[in-house]
């Protein structure tokens, strides 16, 4: 199995995760001045401690001044070449951001923009329904992925034997667990998850996950592969999917490391996590893939796949890998 392209999966866990450190990573900015402009790397962060990394491009000295919301901090004045940095926290608003320098003769001459900084959204997701273990088996749409397949050149091998014998089959088995876990979408580099998910697999191995951090790792082929995506409260249709994954929307789509427990013991504080809460792909009863786009399905199901950690050898399960649904799930968003 093509491990890149296996999408998530989430278990439980063992005891209570400590609380995530929510203002522990300050997001980054990085900012070029020269005549006569101030350019970010970025138009937008979610509130919390932010770094500016700050660049004098241009020719002459410069300044940088953060302005909004009731603060006003600046660095002092850096020559042509040189660097500074400016550490802040910021509540949601809108921010101007200026050259200060010549009694704003520079922001005058185009030395200004603006930076908006965005609430972080929560959603806290609880696992309901009829659990089932989604064993290896073909891909039920073979004819559906065949162009899909085409585009993926050098790695369509691993894709196809995917289609054979992957993780995305109707060999399903009923089983039983809990999953409940809060993810917060701090923007692309500093989201959390908590959450633990508890399960007993149809060989009657107990299996426990707890999710403490996100992955933030970019990964081919993903619209974003890492990190904390809310989807459709906020955004609408994100059809988020992955190659041999039906279209779907996503009220939520994390990547994320997890301790993972077998029996009680350790097996991995790296375990590969994918977790998504998105429209129904299977229908009841026997559970088997029901939809190619199944955009339009009620957003219930939630998905929790499980891979070893880098380098680490596979699962002790059919296939190496877990992947368990809850079929009737829920998310709650909150500020
Ligand atoms: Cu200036």
């Amino acid at each position: 199995m093509n491990h890149r392209f296996v999408a998530p999966v989430l278990a439980a866990v063992v005891g209570a995760a400590p609380l995530p450190s929510v203002a522990a990573d300050p997001a980054r900015v990085d900012v070029r001045l020269s005549e006569w402009k101030v350019e970010l790397s970025q138009p937008g962060v979610s509130a919390g401690t932010v770094r500016f990394v700050i660049t004098n491009a241009g020719s002459i000295p410069h300044g940088f001044e953060v302005e909004g919301q009731g603060i006003e901090q600046e660095i002092p004045m850096i020559q042509p070449g040189a660097s500074d940095t400016l550490t802040v926290t910021l509540q949601p608003g809108m921010y101007e951001v200026y050259c200060p320098v010549g009694q704003d003769s520079h922001k005058k001459l185009g030395m200004e923009t603006h930076l908006t900084v965005a609430k972080v959204q929560t959603i806290r997701v609880t696992g309901g329904g009829p659990v089932i273990q989604i064993l290896p088996g073909p891909f039920p749409f073979p004819d559906s992925a065949a162009p899909i397949l085409k585009a993926f050149g050098d790695e369509r091998e691993g894709l196809e034997s995917q289609v054979k014998n992957g993780p995305y089959s109707n060999n399903v088995a009923p089983i039983s667990g809990t999953f409940a876990f809060t993810a917060w979408d701090k923007g692309a580099t500093r989201d959390s998850v908590d959450g633990v998910a508890e399960f007993t697999t149809h060989d009657g191995a107990r299996w426990k996950l707890v999710l403490d951090r996100v992955q933030t790792k970019d990964v081919p082929h993903h619209p974003r592969f890492g990190g904390v995506i809310l989807g459709l409260y906020y955004h609408g249709v994100t059809q988020v999917h992955t190659p041999l994954v039906p279209t779907i929307n996503s009220a939520v789509a994390l990547w994320a490391f997890g301790h993972l427990y077998k029996n009680g013991g350790l097996v991995t504080d790296n375990a590969m996590v994918h977790v998504m809460l998105l429209s129904r792909t299977r229908r009841d009863g026997d559970f088997a893939l029901a939809c190619w786009n199944c955009a339009k399905n009620k957003v219930e199901e939630l998905q929790l796949q499980i891979l070893p950690g880098p380098g680490e050898p596979k699962l002790d399960a059919p296939g190496g890998f877990l992947f368990v649904n809850w079929e009737k799930s829920g998310g709650r968003v909150g500020g």
